[in-house]
């Protein structure tokens, strides 16, 4: 395995070059993973223990962060959703590669006022701004259903890997929120993540295909590590699933890599994921790809800097701590 060079792309400087005809050997990322530390005009809820929580691991957990009752309208705006024919008809739904039932619906934040209150939440929005020392848009948002007994697993992955390759996603300036609509349980095909991996950016083998995408959100092909980098990187960090109750949250580093199992269980795993990005790292041309995806995967109009919601103002920069 060679080290990569960093190559101009188009005349532009690489620094994560990737998919790529031959492997490359993972390297040290250049970015910081918690962008503005003791800057007065960034600082945020989280404490200087979370901080340093999420600088070592690459995410945080929030056991039961939100009621169960904050949550639960959602699954209501998803079988509305479920019965509106030309949505399910657009590309913006993806379904289940091995039952065609629905797996996710992209773009939420723009076709539910509900998702838009809960990304501007200002606990949430307060940490991530915290994390990315910058003010803040979504580049991405859906939700996501793993019916009981069959919904599919998804390989191992870098989300920054893609977002630069097939994004333009210059900088690790991103952080990904998942809130647990569902119990996540052992059983039900929980995320996996492996704590630390995001320190390292892990070049991928193999050329991006045109419309990669239509293919990409059901299985990730492209853009998956080698086995043995996979290994090592597990071996020295473990891997972790967090669980909890339907309101749980988990804040991740969009280059921690992560995979999720089947869901064998009766149970359903569902969950909101929204993709806050700096609005300081906003897309440029792919990097590794032929062609640019949808909006709805990555956001180049409607990125105007997120306000907090004033639903919570008793909440607003009030102190919240991980439990885990
Ligand atoms: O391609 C993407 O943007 C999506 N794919 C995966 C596997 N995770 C992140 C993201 O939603
Ligand atoms: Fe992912």
């Amino acid at each position: 395995m060679s080290e990569v060079q960093h190559q101009q792309v188009e005349g532009r400087f690489d620094p994560y070059p990737t998919r790529t005809p031959d492997l490359h050997q993972p390297f040290r990322r250049i970015d910081p993973v918690v962008h503005a530390r003791n800057q007065h005009r960034w600082e945020g809820p989280l404490d200087e223990v979370s901080l340093s929580r999420y600088e070592r691991d690459g995410f945080l957990w929030f056991e039961g962060f939100f009621s169960h009752d904050r949550v639960a309208p959602f699954f209501a705006e998803l079988a509305e959703m479920a019965r509106d024919q030309t949505l399910m008809d657009s590309e913006q739904v993806i379904r289940d590669p091995g039952t065609g039932e629905l797996r996710s619906v992209f773009g939420m934040h723009e076709i539910s006022a509900n998702f838009d209150r809960l990304t501007r939440d200002p606990r949430i929005l307060g940490m991530v701004r915290q994390l990315l020392g910058s003010e803040v848009y979504i580049h991405q948002s859906r939700i996501n259903d793993k019916y009981g007994f069959k919904g599919s697993g998804f390989d191992w992955h870098s989300d920054f890997e893609t977002w630069h390759a097939e994004d333009g996603m210059r900088r690790m300036r991103a952080v990904s929120a998942s809130l647990m609509l569902t119990e996540n349980n052992e059983f039900n095909g929980p995320l996996m993540l492996i704590p630390g991996s995001h320190q390292l950016f892990v070049p991928c083998q193999g050329e991006t295909p045109a419309m990669n995408w239509q293919s990409s959100l059901q299985a990730q092909r492209i853009g998956v590590p080698s086995r043995e980098v996979l290994a090592r990187l597990a071996t020295h960090g473990g891997i972790q699933a967090p669980k909890g109750p339907a309101g749980s949250l988990l804040l991740f580093e969009c280059n921690t890599l992560h995979a999720s199992n089947e869901n064998m269980s009766p149970w359903p795993r569902s969950n909101l994921f929204f993709v806050y990005n700096s609005v300081d790292n906003q897309l440029e041309e792919p990097f590794a790809a032929p062609q640019r995806r949808p909006e709805f995967l990555g956001a180049r109009k409607n990125v105007g800097q997120l306000t907090m919601h004033d639903e919570y103002p008793e909440l607003a920069g009030q102190g919240v701590r991980p439990l885990s």
